[in-house]
C-alpha cells in the first residue's frame, strides 16, 4: 500500500469571556507532530501497536495523533496467526490494520517467519514437514494482507550474534540454507505490492553480523531472490549502544539499493543523554536518502518490552519526554504551542482571558479526519469544560477520546471527563476525535463548566 496523504492543519480558538478578542499569531498555525515532522522531510514515523491497549485513551489518543506507521507489536507473530497447523487467527491484528487505515496509517508486518514466538505445533516440526509448514504460512499470511502491508519483515533474525557472521541455528536453518530465499520468494508471490523486508538486531553497526546480511543482501541481488529491505531493530542501551558508524553502515545497505528501515528503535536512559542519542538515530536517517523512516518499539515507556529503561519517547502518563523534543528538532521542526498566541488586542485584565480557549489540530485525507482539540485554561484554574464543534455536512464523528461527544454530526458538544476536567490555570489538556467526511474548519467555543 503507497497510499499519499494530504496533511492539512487547521488551528482556531475560541475565548469564552466577552469582550476577549483573541487573535491568531501568524507562527501558531502548526501541530508539529512525529509524524508531521518526519513527514515534512519525506520519512515515516512509527510505532509498535499492541491490540489490548486500543481501548486506553491515552494510548490511543498519542497513537492517532502522532504516528504515520504502525506495527503490530506482536500480532502477526506465527504463533498468533496460526495457532494450529492450517488454522489462521487474524482477529487482533486485523484490528490495528483496520484502525491504521481509517486513521491513515501504513503498516508494518511483522513477522513471517522467525525462530522465536513459534506455535508449538511448529516448533516441534523439522526437516521437509516444517519447511513446506513455513512456505504454507507465509504464503497464507501474506494474503490474508495482500495490499494492506508496506513492508515486511519477511525473516526475522536469522543470524547469529558475535564474530563468526553464520546463520543462527534453529528449526528452520535446520530444513536447509534456502529458507530464507525460500520464504521471500513466497511472500512476493502472495503480495507482489510489498516491500520485502530482512529484519535483525546487533547489526546496526558495521560488524561481522551486520556484513553477513549485507553479504545475504548481495548475493540475493546477484541471483534475483526478491528483497527490498533491510530493518535495523535498534535496540540501544549501556550493553548494547548506539554504533558510531551506524549513519555509515545505513549508508553501505542503501548503496546496494536497498530501502533501509529503522524499524524497533528504543534507547535506554532518561534526560539528554537519551535525547541526544534520538537525534543521532534521526540524523542518520535524514542523511540517507533510502531510509524511508523510524519506527519506535512502543509509544510510553510503560509500554516498553523494557520498560525499567524508560526507553521511548512518552513517559508513563503520555507526557512527552526530552528525547521527544530533540526527535522533533531533529527534524528540523519546532514542538506547537500549546494554544494559539492572543494578540495585544486581548481586552482581558494581565493579558489573559479567564474560561478557556481550544486549539484544533487535524490530520485529514480523503474522505475523513483525525482532530486533536488542546484546551487551556485562562488565567483562572477550570474544574471542567466544554468544547462547541461545528461539523461540515456531511461529515460524521466515528470515534472519540478523552471526552464525553454529544452526538455525531452537525453541532457537537464535547465534555471534560474526570480525569481531565481540572486544568490548572494556564495549563492544558486535550482531547481528540476521529471521522468521516471533512473536516470542521469552524472556531470552536471553549467554556468553563
Ligand atoms: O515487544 C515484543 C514483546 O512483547 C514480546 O514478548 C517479545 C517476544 O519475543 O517480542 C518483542 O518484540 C521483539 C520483536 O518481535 C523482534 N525483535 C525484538 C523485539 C523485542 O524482544
Amino acid at each position: 500500500m503507497r497510499r499519499s496523504r494530504a496533511i492539512l492543519t487547521v488551528l482556531t480558538a475560541g475565548a469564552v469571556t466577552a469582550g476577549a478578542v483573541l487573535a491568531l499569531s501568524p507562527s501558531a498555525n502548526a501541530a508539529t507532530t512525529l509524524g508531521s515532522a518526519a513527514a515534512a522531510k519525506s520519512k515515516y514515523f512509527g510505532t509498535a501497536v499492541a491490540a489490548y491497549k486500543l481501548s486506553d485513551t491515552v494510548y490511543a489518543g498519542i497513537l492517532d495523533r502522532e504516528f504515520t506507521m504502525v506495527t503490530p507489536e506482536n500480532e502477526m507473530k506465527w504463533d498468533a496467526t496460526e495457532p494450529s497447523q492450517n488454522s489462521f487467527s487474524y482477529s487482533s491484528a486485523d484490528t490495528i490494520v483496520a484502525r491504521a487505515k481509517t486513521n491513515g496509517q501504513r503498516v508494518r508486518g511483522h513477522a513471517l517467519a522467525w525462530h522465536s514466538q513459534q506455535p508449538g505445533w511448529a516448533s516441534s516440526l523439522s526437516g521437509t514437514a516444517l519447511r513446506s509448514a513455513m512456505v504454507n504460512h507465509v504464503t497464507a499470511v501474506a494474503t490474508h494482507y495482500k495490499g494492506q502491508i508496506y513492508a515486511w519483515d519477511v525473516v526475522n533474525e536469522a543470524f547469529a550474534d558475535g564474530s563468526t557472521g553464520a546463520r543462527r541455528d534453529s528449526n528452520l536453518q535446520r530444513t536447509g540454507n534456502d529458507w530464507i530465499e525460500v520464504a521471500f520468494k513466497a511472500a512476493r508471490a502472495a503480495d507482489p505490492a510489498a516491500k520485502l523486508c530482512y529484519n535483525d538486531y546487533n547489526t546496526d553497526g558495521v560488524n561481522a553480523k551486520s556484513t553477513a546480511v549485507y553479504n545475504l543482501v548481495k548475493d540475493f541481488q546477484a541471483r534475483g531472490v526478491p528483497i527490498d529491505c533491510v530493518g535495523f531493530q535498534s535496540h540501544f542501551n549501556s550493553a548494547s549502544p548506539l554504533p558510531s558508524d551506524y549513519q555509515a553502515n545505513l549508508q553501505r545497505f542503501a548503496d546496494l539499493g536497498v530501502e533501509v528501515q529503522i524499524t524497533e528503535l528504543d534507547i535506554a536512559g532518561s534526560g539528554t543523554a537519551q535525547a541526544d542519542s534520538y537525534a543521532t538515530v534521526v540524523q542518520a536517517c535524514l542523511a540517507v536518502s533510502k531510509c524511508a523512516g523510524i519506527t519506535v518499539w512502543g509509544i510510553r515507556d510503560s509500554d516498553s518490552w523494557r520498560a525499567s529503561d524508560t526507553p521511548l519517547l512518552f513517559d508513563a502518563n503520555g507526557t512527552t519526554k526530552a528525547a521527544y523534543t530533540s526527535v522533533i528538532s531533529a527534524f528540523g521542526a519546532t514542538t506547537s504551542p500549546s494554544s494559539p498566541t492572543p494578540s495585544a488586542s486581548s481586552s482581558a485584565p494581565g493579558g489573559g482571558a479567564a474560561g478557556c480557549t481550544a486549539t484544533l489540530s487535524t490530520n485529514a485525507w480523503t474522505g475523513g479526519f483525525v482532530t486533536t482539540v488542546t484546551v487551556k485554561a485562562g488565567t483562572t484554574a477550570l474544574t471542567g469544560w466544554r468544547v462547541a464543534v461545528t461539523l461540515p455536512t456531511g461529515a460524521a464523528i466515528t470515534n472519540s477520546w478523552s471526552s464525553t461527544a454529544s452526538g455525531s454530526t452537525g453541532a457537537v458538544t464535547f465534555s471534560s471527563v474526570g480525569y481531565n476536567g481540572g486544568v490548572a490555570a494556564g495549563a492544558s489538556t486535550s482531547f481528540g476525535f476521529q471521522g468521516t467526511g471533512s473536516a470542521p474548519s469552524g472556531t470552536p467555543t471553549c467554556t468553563s463548566a
